[in-house]
């Protein structure tokens, strides 16, 4: 068993929905236990500005399914939830990626892990730091180090619909 990060992010058709919706369909993925859920913030977007602002998750996951199994569930669930993309970097109804998979690095066709800019991204760092402040990356890196990079930011949490 892995312990896997997710990230979650929406700016179409009712975030809060979305992520509500794509954190009780990753609870019952095969072979998965979902364990920690953050906060859901609602950020400025990183990309063109003439877009909606997000809502932004990160859940922990223990899983025993490989990198390419738990990518081809998200993308999956992502379709299921009527993904729209309608631009590069531009708005979406739900984006799933797979920050941390274990302490594992991993260079593929499909796959990048860790995420290649979630150090930079406090709608990543910042939520992780909720359900993980004793997190240490691959590269060494401590979360609770990382999170002072954001300690002014002014993302804003939003109320969750349902209890998770
Ligand atoms: N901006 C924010 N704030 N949150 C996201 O999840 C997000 N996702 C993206 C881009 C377009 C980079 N901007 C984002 O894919």
């Amino acid at each position: 068993m892995k312990q896997v990060y997710i990230a979650l992010g929406s700016n179409l058709a009712t975030p809060v929905k979305q992520l509500e919706n794509a954190l009780h369909t990753l609870g019952q993925l095969p072979h998965s236990q979902l364990m920690r859920v953050s906060h859901f913030y609602q950020s400025k977007p990183l990309g063109p500005q003439d877009q909606p602002d997000y809502v932004n998750a990160v859940a922990c996951l223990t899983t025993a399914l490989s990198p390419l199994a738990l990518l081809d569930e998200l993308q999956r669930i992502e379709q299921e939830q009527g993904r729209i993309r309608l631009r590069r970097w531009g708005e979406r109804t739900l984006d799933l990626d797979i920050l941390l998979y274990g302490d594992d690095i991993i260079q593929s066709e499909r796959l990048t892990i860790p995420h290649y800019d979630m150090q930079n991204r406090e709608f990543v760092i910042v939520p992780l730091y909720d359900i993980a402040p004793n997190l240490i990356l691959p590269d060494g890196k401590k979360i609770v180090d990382l999170v002072q990079g954001f300690s002014n930011h002014e993302m804003k949490i939003r109320q969750k619909s349902t209890a998770l």
